[in-house]
């Protein structure tokens, strides 16, 4: 019986997964099917076999799972053990705060953490609507983080909130993403090579999820698409309940089953008119419920 080390897993290969060790090298592991899936993130045991290859046997307990939709109503684990996502928006292209919303609530959703980076504020002249959005999340408890990658303004302050965490960048295409990257990866590049390099179980695409550590500290998981933040797990009672600034008043519903429509006796909608809760984040909560697949007309009363 050859020896088990932890490790953690850092790409997916074809058929197998790229597996760092301790000592920081990473190899070709092949996995038992019994195992059931393992993603980017997760902390394994693996033992050696053959030519610089291994074998993972156990998965360790994850503290998060970030799941997307698959074929046949299944769903596909994407990465493990995220701690935070980083939501990035910026003043070009216009916010799109609907999809801010539903990146946060899926995190809540899934006890992963949500932090607002604001990039580009070399573009912003202090729109008013912007910033009271803006403002707004920082309200109800999202920390927000402003910076320009292109001038490297605030990036200190972001490696602070990236440090001791695996985090997860997200948002809509065009605010910087990759740029972000980049200016936090320098050895994107050369773990790139090394991971398509590892021989026998097939080749790493760049468009699966990749974990990268950050030089000040803390791990990145590059995820291409903002897919795996998808609702489809989600009921519209679920949906609320993962609105942070929606929770206090929810229970307070004359109805279990509230969609906080055109109920009656809704404590959302009344607290929404008393102003206790900000009027266009519940107006996307509408919009959001549309795009919900197990909303049926007549689910609410
Ligand atoms: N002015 C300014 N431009 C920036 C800044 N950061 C990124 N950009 C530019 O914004 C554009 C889009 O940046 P990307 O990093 O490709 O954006 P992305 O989020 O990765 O986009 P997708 O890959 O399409 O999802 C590029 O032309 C960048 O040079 C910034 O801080 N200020
Ligand atoms: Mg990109
Ligand atoms: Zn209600």
């Amino acid at each position: 019986m050859s020896e088990r080390r932890q490790g953690l897993v850092v790409a997916h290969l074809g058929k197998g997964l790229a597996v760092e060790g301790p000592d920081g090298r990473v190899l070709a592991c092949h996995t038992l099917r019994q195992l059931g899936s393992v993603a980017v993130g997760d902390q394994v045991l693996w033992e050696p076999c053959g030519d610089d290859q291994g074998r993972v046997v156990a998965v360790l307990p994850r503290r998060s799972e970030l799941l997307r939709p698959a074929h046949g109503g299944k769903t596909r684990l994407v990465a493990a053990n995220l701690d935070q996502v980083l939501v990035v928006m910026a003043p070009e292209p216009e916010p799109d705060f609907l999809l801010a919303d539903q990146i946060l609530a899926v995190c809540e959703h899934r006890d992963i953490g949500a932090v607002l980076l604001f990039n580009k504020i070399d573009l912003f002249d202090g729109d008013a609507e912007v910033e009271s959005q803006l403002q707004g999340y920082a309200a109800i408890g999202y920390p927000l983080l402003r910076v320009s990658v292109k001038q490297g303004a605030g990036m200190s302050e972001l490696q602070a909130a990236l440090a001791g965490k695996t985090s997860m960048l997200a948002g809509q295409s065009g605010v910087g993403k990759s740029s972000i990257s980049r200016a936090l990866l320098p050895e994107h590049d050369i773990r790139v090579g090394h991971i398509s390099a590892l021989s026998g179980l097939g080749r790493h695409t760049t468009t699966a999820a990749t974990l990268y550590h950050l030089a000040a500290g803390g791990d990145l998981i590059d995820s291409p698409g903002v897919a795996v933040f998808g609702m489809a797990d989600m009921t519209p009672a679920i949906l609320a309940q993962n609105y942070r600034d929606f929770q206090p008043f929810l229970p307070r519903c004359r109805y279990n089953d509230c969609a906080h429509i055109k109920d009656q006796g809704c404590a959302l909608r009344e607290a929404v008119e008393k102003g206790e809760v900000s009027d266009s984040r519940y107006r996307r909560y509408l919009k959001l419920l549309e795009k919900l697949p197990n909303l049926r007309p007549g689910d609410s009363r």
